[in-house]
């Protein structure tokens, strides 16, 4: 009975084992009638180890692996730290969403690979059979040797890879390989933050990355564009938690433009603007307009700091007329006032509030001023993203306690040790949105046409395709339909590689397919990611099980390939997986000994915080700002440069597809699929796939409990419900030229009538109709990039909604 008793009271907790034990002694039973219960009862203990959800939302928050005999049991948050807002040095509990604490179903997934495959049907068919591991790496061995014999390694390409980050079993090991084995052809530009990273550095030779968002505890008005950090950044650890202490500290007015009502406004924002998406560089045309009319400027700051407001600080090269001022009052080369009235046909944002946010911006000092990546995922969003900043520009609100320079929020980074790479010999670079482009045409792609950087044109296409933690093919990517159409002639792309621990879209494309582990399955380290913000940490991520098939870790998969390819010391230099774990744990300590103890105690603690750590400056370009002759920005003339003459001359001899898409000024250019586009009439609605709580991009996508949820659903308003007598909860597709989504829709008036959204990353899942019913919503995007960075415009798409017919 007692027996009993101890196993089902404790169900195998440490915890309540011994206080139960320590009762039952207190209340008189004697310790030689409890022994043999104890012992069977401690036979069937639970094991805690430390592990971390180390998808790309970036925030990698710290889990606990509770295992028995060999499985997991159940995932529990980290139980550190407070959920205080006692700033700047607070230790917040780095809270899991619903994706990490579901982490044991995506462990436990049907769609774990379990074992080597080669393909037997079409490539992308999915048909696999099992093979050895010795024959899976001499075919990859054998397809390396090929292709660098015969094309050289500009052939060779590693997809996109940001599915997991480790420090030692993630995506270096990859690279540090294929380094050491001659390089691959590089990337510029990234899925996330290609445009905004591109064209930022013109107005202000730096990225994106600003403030940090504790800073706008120090502002009296916080206002975002299209930035959604309460889906975004969920975690206890990362933005999302730093403007809610924000909110609570210092109480600023919050201001969100977004074209949804979006869960960071929260029923507590003072003013949500909704927008028709693509439109905002008109939006702040008009509130410029409202600024320079009222003399609201900062001419001072202007005319220090600046370059092109007026005619007085317009480059030599520029002509007359071509300043931001004139093009805002009409007297520039277009004649167009950029009034709010014009702004408010082409936004949907009606003037009153257009004058509204410019005397809010106005008034209320310090403004801090941000955006998310939503604005700049558009086939304009490098206009976009430049004309947004050009609201602290004109405010003078740069450089100042409280304030922004329009980008992103910033994060503070321990600048931990990684397993090294070593450098690519190869420095020719592709867009990397345009991977598709290189397969099917590489030969063709030249600098003024493509954006091919390190060398006027491409010497030869992708010959053999990487994706190891990578949906790139079918899920990241653009247009499956035209994807897999190039994918499918083997003459251009003759191998493809991939590595995953799912059988994902893209795996389906593997010539030879790899399964790796997950993270509970191997020891290794990882440290807080870039949406973080103020919080830094590191994770001892412990071995909790162990693979339950064949799977081997990245880091191994890597370590038979060097070894096929005779390069297996370079790549181990002599040292152990567990070696470099503490080698990257140590170089990371040599850094801040003052925070982290021994690698021993370290393992035994899992995990180890460091707040209040400071590596970048709390405000952006606050050095600039104080005295801009000593600290001069990278731009050609050390100022802010709203007119670019760097800009004037891109936009003059690259190979674009028309004139004026590239502007030395920020000026608003219409989208490319926008209401006045001809395709309109067709296709009258504007869609985008934004990312959601149900999944992190496509990974925990096969989550029921997420789908139960969150729901992936098309959000619509019920003025475009009813035109089309679509009703919340009915089944509808989604299509244009490029394919057919099928889901359920959710009429809601938290979206911008005209607009219309689903969440990107689900799994594509065509039917025996063609019809996608994952869906993912790369099915309905274009593979056209947009004009600088030659990113990926995949908000930009217009559609049209129909009534499904249940089958
Ligand atoms: N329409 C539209 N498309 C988009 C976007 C959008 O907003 N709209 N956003 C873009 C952006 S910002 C991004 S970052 C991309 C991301 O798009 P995805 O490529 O879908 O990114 P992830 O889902 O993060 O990860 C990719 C793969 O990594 C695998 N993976 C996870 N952990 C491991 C591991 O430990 N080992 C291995 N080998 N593999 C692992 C996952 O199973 C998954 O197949 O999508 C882009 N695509
Ligand atoms: N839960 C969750 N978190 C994630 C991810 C995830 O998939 N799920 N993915 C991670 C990754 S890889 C990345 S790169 C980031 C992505 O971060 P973002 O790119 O910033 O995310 P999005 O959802 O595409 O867009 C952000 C907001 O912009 C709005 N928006 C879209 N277009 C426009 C526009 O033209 N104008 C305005 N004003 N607003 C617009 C959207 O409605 C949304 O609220 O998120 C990361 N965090
Ligand atoms: S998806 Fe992001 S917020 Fe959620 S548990 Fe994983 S790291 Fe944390
Ligand atoms: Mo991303």
């Amino acid at each position: 009975m007692i027996h009993n008793l101890l196993h089902e009271a404790t169900l195998g907790r440490r915890e309540l084992l011994s206080t139960l034990t320590t009762s039952l002694i207190a209340a008189g039973i004697p310790k030689s009638v409890l022994a043999q219960s104890i012992t069977n009862a401690m036979n069937n203990l639970e094991t805690m180890t430390w592990c971390a959800c180390t998808v790309n939302c970036s925030a990698r928050c710290p889990l606990r692996v509770y295992s028995r005999n060999g499985k997991i049991i159940r995932i529990e948050p980290e139980n550190t730290g407070a959920d205080s807002c006692s700033m700047p040095n607070a230790v917040p509990h780095i809270r899991p969403c619903a994706r990490g604490r579901s982490y044991k179903q995506r462990f436990y997934a049907p769609e774990r690979l379990k074992y080597p495959m080669k393909r037997v049907g079409k490539r992308g068919e999915g048909k696999f059979e099992r093979i050895s591991w010795e024959e899976a790496i001499d075919t990859v061995c054998s397809a390396l040797k090929h292709t660098i014999q015969t094309y050289g390694n500009e052939a060779i390409y590693i997809n996109a890879n940001t599915g997991t980050y480790q420090m030692v079993s993630g995506r270096n090991c990859q690279r540090r390989l294929m380094n050491i084995l001659g390089g691959t052809l590089g990337a510029h530009g990234t899925y996330s933050l290609a445009m905004i990273r591109k064209a930022y550095p013109y107005t202000f030779g730096i990225d994106g990355w600003g403030s940090m968002m504790s800073e706008a505890a120090n502002a009296k008005l916080y206002v975002a564009f299209g930035n959604n950090p309460y889906v975004l950044r969920t975690s206890g650890g990362s933005h999302s938690w730093e403007l809610e202490c924000v909110r609570t500290n210092a109480k600023p007015k919050v201001i969100l433009i977004d074209p949804i009502y979006t869960d960071t406004a929260l029923g507590k924002e003072d003013l949500w603007v909704p927008i028709r998406i693509g439109t905002d560089a008109a939006l702040c045309e008009a509130i410029a307009h409202e600024l320079i009319v009222n003399n609201w400027v900062d001419q001072a700051f202007l005319d220090k700091h600046c370059v092109g407001y007026d005619e007085k600080t317009l480059p030599p090269s520029a002509p007359k007329g071509s300043d931001y001022k004139s093009y805002i009052l009409g007297l520039g080369a277009d004649g167009v006032e950029k009034t709010p009235e014009r702004a408010a046909k082409i936004t949907g944002v009606p003037v009153a509030t257009i004058r509204l946010l410019a005397k809010e911006m106005h008034e209320a000092k310090p403004c801090f001023i941000s955006q998310g990546w939503g604005p700049q995922r558009q086939s304009n969003g490098e206009q976009t993203s430049r004309a947004i900043a050009m609201m602290p520009i004109l405010l003078g609100q740069i450089g100042l306690p409280g304030t922004n320079h329009g980008g992103r929020e910033g994060d503070s980074n321990m600048k931990e040790q990684w397993l090294p790479t070593g450098k690519n010999p190869v420095k020719v670079k592709i867009p990397m949105f345009m991977w598709t482009d290189a397969v099917d045409h590489g030969e063709q792609m030249t600098a003024l046409h493509d954006g091919i950087e390190g060398a006027d044109k491409l010497k030869v296409g992708i010959k053999f395709l990487w994706n190891q933690h990578s949906n790139a093919v079918a899920g990241t990517h653009s247009d499956h339909w035209k994807t897999a159409k190039i994918l499918q002639d083997e003459s251009k792309c003759e191998f493809v590689l991939v590595v995953d621990n799912v059988m994902s879209a893209t795996a389906k494309f593997a010539d030879i397919l790899l399964p790796d582990v997950m993270a509970p399955e191997l020891d290794d380290i990882c440290a807080d990611g870039y949406s973080t913000g103020s919080s830094n940490f590191l994770i001892a991520m412990q071995k909790a099980v162990e693979p339950q098939w064949e799977q081997k870790s990245s880091w191994e998969i890597c370590r038979l390939i060097a070894k096929g390819m005779g390069v297996e010391d370079k790549y181990t230099e002599g040292r152990t997986y567990q070696e470099w774990i503490r080698w990257c744990y140590e170089k990371t300590r040599e850094k801040h000994p003052e925070v982290f103890p021994s690698f021993e105690e370290f393992w035994k603690k899992g995990i180890v915080k460091v707040p209040g750590l400071k590596a970048n400056d709390t405000v952006i370009l606050k050095k600039f700002r104080e005295d801009p002759e000593k600290n001069p920005l990278k731009t050609p003339s050390g100022k802010i440069e709203i007119y670019s003459e760097r800009l004037d001359k891109i936009g003059k001899t690259w190979e674009l597809e028309k004139e004026g898409l590239i502007t030395p000024l920020p000026q608003y250019i219409e989208p490319d699929e926008g209401p006045n586009s001809p395709l309109a009439h067709k296709y009258p609605l504007q869609c985008y796939g934004f990312h959601s709580h149900g999944h992190a991009n496509s990974a925990y996508g096969n989550v029921d409990w997420l789908h139960e949820l969150h729901p992936d659903q098309l959000w619509i308003n019920p003025v475009d419900a009813q035109a089309r007598n679509i009703k919340d909860g009915d089944l509808v597709q989604v299509f244009n030229d490029r394919g057919i989504c099928e889901l359920t829709a959710r009429v809601s008036e938290r979206i911008f009538p005209g607009v219309c959204g689903f969440p990107q990353g689900g799994w594509f899942k065509p039917d025996s109709r063609g019809i996608d019913v994952g869906p993912s919503f790369n099915t309905l995007t274009t593979l056209k990039p947009s004009p600088l960075a030659k990113g990926n415009p995949q908000h930009t798409n217009l559609v049209q909604v129909r009534l499904a017919t249940r089958s």
